[in-house]
């Protein structure tokens, strides 16, 4: 065996480009969460895949976006510093993304050394000249090392992508003990799956204005009991959320409560209240407490 490498890989792109689905798919666990609305993951999270003789630690991101709020702005630090350590980047760019031409972080990716590739994802829902003319776009305007179509969903060309970043990984020793597979802990992930039941099943402003905090996590023996809050913004929101005869409250909890058993291969117990902070992601103090940036 040769020397061993590790490194950090950052994937970057444009909300809903499928950035968690392929963090999955490389790392084969559903860590982060994955939905057909935009702006779906707001932190940095990581996943490590793990081989003998290397470890590849991904960083899922945040989609690129403009921010309008506060929140934004600490999702959008998250991007940032994602590139800061990076030893290779993989832009994801899905086939149907208009052009990037005014794009200000085109500039940031075009002024940075690390190695680049860019993965053009769901070429399942496209054709060979539509995905050929994408690859002529990116070579002209960032050039990177490798430009690859790929379905994350699909699991297509996904080596090339880990041969890329084999290639560009340093001789380092492992930075996580080799079984980890993230850096966050489960209560992360518990809180996590809540929320990817509301994208899921509430509409408009909702998704974007719940975070949702797990208050107490206990593990006993025959079963995983978690204790969560969701905060919204507003009186009105609570309303929604609760439903009617508390109809959406208990939809979210039964499905947040087969995902955690999923996940946890143990049965769980899950209680949530929801809970009303004023315009909470507006707001330093708040954002800081929910451990944004
Ligand atoms: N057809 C198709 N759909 C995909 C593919 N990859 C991801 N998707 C879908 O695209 C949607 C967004 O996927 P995500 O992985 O949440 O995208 P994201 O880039 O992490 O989005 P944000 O976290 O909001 O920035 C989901 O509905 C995925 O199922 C693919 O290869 N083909
Ligand atoms: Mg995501």
């Amino acid at each position: 065996m040769g020397e061993h490498r590790a490194g950090y890989i950052s994937i970057l792109g444009k909300p809903n480009a499928g950035k968690s689905t392929l963090l999955n798919a490389l790392i084969g666990e559903n860590l982060s969460i994955v939905t057909p609305k935009v702006q779906t993951t707001r932190h940095r999270i990581l996943g490590i895949r793990n081989e003998d003789d290397y470890q590849m630690v991904f960083s899922d991101t945040p989609g690129i976006l403009q921010p309008a709020y506060l929140l934004q702005e600490s999702m959008m630090k998250a991007v940032y510093s994602s590139l800061e350590d990076a030893d290779v980047l993989i832009l994801l760019t899905s086939i149907e993304e208009d052009p990037w031409d005014e794009e200000p972080f085109l500039e940031i990716l075009k002024n940075s050394d690390i190695p680049k590739a860019v993965a053009i994802n769901k070429i399942d829902l496209s054709d060979e000249s539509a995905v050929n003319l994408k690859m002529d776009y990116w070579k002209s305007v960032l050039n990177p090392g490798l430009i690859i179509p790929v379905s994350a969903i699909k699991g297509f060309n996904l080596d090339s992508i880990l041969g890329f970043v084999h290639e560009h990984l340093p001789i380092h020793p492992p930075y996580y003990e080799k079984d980890e597979l993230s850096d966050r802990h489960i209560r992360f992930f518990m809180s996590e799956i809540i929320r990817e039941s509301i994208l899921r099943f509430c509409q408009k402003e909702i998704p974007y204005s719940v975070e949702v905090l797990v208050i107490s996590y206990n593990e006993e023996k025959d079963m995983d009991k978690v204790y969560a809050e969701i905060i919204v913004e507003r009186e009105s929101q609570k309303v929604i959320l609760i439903g009617k005869g508390g109809e959406m409250i208990k939809r979210i909890g039964t499905e947040s409560r087969i995902k955690m058993e999923e996940f946890l291969q143990k049965k769980v117990f899950v209680d949530i209240r929801v809970k009303v902070i004023e315009g909470w992601r507006s707001k330093q103090t708040y954002l800081k407490r929910f451990g944004y940036e």
